[in-house]
C-alpha cells in the first residue's frame, strides 16, 4: 500500500507588508508555500486572497503542527524568533530565514545596508539621493517607509538595479544570516525595543549582524556600539562630529561655522545643507562615507547633500501661527530620537518647547529624558496607553498634563504655547494603540494643527 508523502513547503510567518512581498516573490520564482498570521484580519490579507486565492492560510493564531512540518520558516520582522512555535520548529531543525535573508542571496547588484537606532531612513534617503545625482540606477527599501521605498523582495521584481541601498532594523537583521553588503554601518545605538530584547546587548548583537561578509564597514566615532564586533577582514572607515584624521570623515568649526570635511579638506558648510541640527550633520557624514566606500564621486554627493530637503514626520516644520512653530516629529519613537529632537529644536527656538508625546512606550526607560525636558519643555502634553508611565518619570522635571487624543493635545498646546515657543510632537513611543503607524500620527497631528484658528 502507498502512504502518500506530503512535500514540505516554506511557510511564510506574517502577512503584514513583509509576508506579502515574501508571498509575491517566492510565487514568481513558481515556489509552492504556505502563509501563516495569528491576527484574524492581517493586513496583507485582502490583497493576497486576491492575488493568491488557492493558496493555504492559517489565520487568527499559531499551530505547532504548521511550524515544525515547515521546509523553512519565512519569519516576518513584527514577529519574535521567542514565539513557542518558531522555538518548538528550531528545535525540530527547521531552517529559519527573513526577507533580506533571501535577497542578500538574490540581489544581482551590491548592496549598502544601514541600522541604528536613529537617523536610517535619513541616511538611506539621502545616499539614495546621492547615487541618483551620480546617475547610478539604485533603489532604496527595506524597513524605509515612503513613497520611493519598498519592503525588499519586492525591489527584485521590478527592472533590475545596479545598486540597493536598504534600512535594516534589529528585526530584520535577526533572520539574517549572511548579508554580503558593499558597506554597511551602524548609526548608533540606543535604548528602544526593549519590549522586544531581554538586554541592550542582545539589541546590539542583532544589530552587528549587518556586518557579515561586508566589504567596508562605516564605522561612527561618537557611538561605539558603531563598530564591528568582529573586524576582520573588513575595511574601515570612521566618520564623528570632532575633527577628522587623514582618511576619516569629520566636522570643523571655523570662524564660528561648521564645515563638513574630509581629512584636511572642506567638503562644504553646515549653513549650506537645508537639514537642521547636530544629528543630521553626523547623517550627513554618514552617508558621505558610505558614498565614498561604494565609489560616489565629492561633487554628486555635496550636490545631493545640499539639495536634500529632510523627510516627513522627522522635525518637520508644520506652520507658525501667533509666533509659535509647531513641528511633527512623529517618526521620533524611541527616546533617543525624542531627546536629540527636544535638544535641537529647544537650541533654535527663543521661547521654550511644548512637546506633546506618549503612546506604546515599548518598556523604555525615560529616565535620560529628563535634563533635556527640564531645560527646554515647559509643559509636556501626554497622550495614549503609556503616558502615565511617562508622566511619573518626568515629574518634577516640567509640568505634565494628560490629553485623550492627539488633536485635543494640539488644542491644549496652542492655548499654553506663546510666541517663540515651539510645539513639538515627538511621542519618544510607538503609535500603534492610536493609529495605524507614524506616518498616520503625523498626518493627524498636522491636520489639527492646520485646523487650528
Ligand atoms: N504581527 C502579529 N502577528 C503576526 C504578524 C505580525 O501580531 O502573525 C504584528 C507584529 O507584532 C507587529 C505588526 O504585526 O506589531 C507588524 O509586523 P509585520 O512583521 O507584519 O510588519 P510589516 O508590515 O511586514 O512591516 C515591516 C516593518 N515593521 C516592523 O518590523 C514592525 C516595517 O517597518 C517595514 O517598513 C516593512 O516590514 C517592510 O520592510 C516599520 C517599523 O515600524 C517602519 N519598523 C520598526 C522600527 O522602525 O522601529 C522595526
Ligand atoms: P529611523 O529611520 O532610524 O527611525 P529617521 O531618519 O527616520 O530614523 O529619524 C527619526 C527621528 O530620529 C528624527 O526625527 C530625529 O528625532 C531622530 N534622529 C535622526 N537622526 C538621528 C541621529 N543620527 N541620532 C539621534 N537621533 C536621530
Amino acid at each position: 500500500m502507498k502512504t502518500k508523502v506530503e512535500r514540505k513547503s516554506r511557510v511564510i510567518v506574517g502577512l503584514g507588508k513583509t509576508g506579502l512581498s515574501c508571498a509575491r516573490y517566492l510565487h514568481s520564482l513558481g515556489e509552492v508555500f504556505t502563509v501563516t498570521d495569528s491576527r484574524l484580519t492581517p493586513p496583507g490579507l485582502a490583497d493576497f486572497r486576491a492575488e493568491f486565492p488557492n493558496v493555504k492560510i492559517e489565520l487568527g493564531g499559531f499551530r505547532e503542527e504548521t511550524f515544525v512540518g515547515a521546509a523553512e520558516l519565512v519569519v516576518s520582522p513584527g514577529i519574535s524568533l521567542q514565539t513557542p512555535e518558531i522555538q518548538a520548529a528550531i528545535k525540530a531543525g527547521v531552517s529559519i530565514t527573513g526577507d533580506i535573508d533571501i535577497f542578500s542571496r538574490a540581489a544581482g547588484a551590491p548592496i549598502v545596508a544601514v541600522t541604528g537606532s536613529n537617523g536610517k531612513s535619513t541616511v538611506v534617503s539621502l545616499l539614495g539621493a546621492m547615487a541618483r545625482e551620480e546617475g547610478v540606477n539604485a533603489a532604496v527599501g527595506g524597513n524605509l517607509d515612503g513613497a520611493e521605498a519598498a519592503p525588499a523582495l519586492d525591489l527584485l521584481r521590478k527592472e533590475p538595479r545596479d545598486l540597493y541601498i536598504l534600512e535594516l532594523s534589529s528585526f530584520q537583521l535577526e533572520t539574517t544570516r549572511h548579508l554580503g553588503a558593499e558597506a554597511a554601518v551602524i548609526l548608533n545605538v540606543s535604548d528602544d525595543h526593549m519590549d522586544r530584547y531581554a538586554t541592550l546587548q542582545e539589541y546590539k548583537d542583532a544589530k552587528q549582524r549587518i556586518f557579515r561578509g561586508c566589504r567596508h564597514a562605516i564605522v561612527n566615532r561618537d557611538d561605539l556600539a558603531s563598530e564591528p564586533a568582529d573586524g576582520h577582514d573588513l575595511i574601515t572607515h570612521s566618520y564623528g562630529l570632532d575633527a577628522p584624521q587623514t582618511n576619516s570623515w569629520g566636522l570643523v568649526r571655523k570662524d564660528g561655522q561648521d564645515y563638513l570635511m574630509f581629512g584636511d579638506e572642506t567638503l562644504v558648510a553646515a549653513s549650506d545643507l537645508k537639514i537642521a541640527g547636530k544629528h543630521n550633520l553626523s547623517n550627513a557624514l554618514a552617508a558621505l562615507a558610505l558614498g565614498s566606500a561604494i565609489g560616489l564621486s565629492r561633487n554628486s554627493m555635496i550636490a545631493a547633500l545640499k539639495k536634500f530637503p529632510g523627510l516627513p514626520h522627522r522635525c518637520q516644520w508644520v506652520r507658525n501661527l501667533r509666533g509659535v512653530d509647531y513641528y511633527n516629529d512623529s517618526k521620533g519613537t524611541n527616546v533617543g530620537a525624542s531627546m536629540v529632537a527636544i535638544e535641537s529644536l529647544g537650541e533654535l527656538v527663543e521661547g521654550s518647547v511644548v512637546l506633546i508625546a506618549g503612546g506604546i512606550d515599548k518598556e523604555a526607560d525615560f529616565t535620560p529624558m529628563r535634563p533635556v525636558v527640564e531645560k527646554f519643555v515647559k509643559l509636556a502634553i501626554l497622550i495614549g496607553r503609556d503616558a502615565k508611565k511617562i508622566a511619573a518619570v518626568l515629574k518634577g522635571a516640567t509640568e505634565t498634563i494628560f490629553a485623550d487624543t492627539l488633536p485635543e493635545a494640539v488644542a491644549v498646546s496652542a492655548t499654553r504655547a506663546t510666541a517663540g515657543d515651539a510645539v513639538l510632537l515627538s511621542p519618544a513611543c510607538a503609535s500603534f494603540d492610536m493609529f495605524t503607524d507614524f506616518t498616520h500620527r503625523g498626518r493627524v497631528f498636522t491636520e489639527a494643527v492646520e485646523g487650528l484658528r
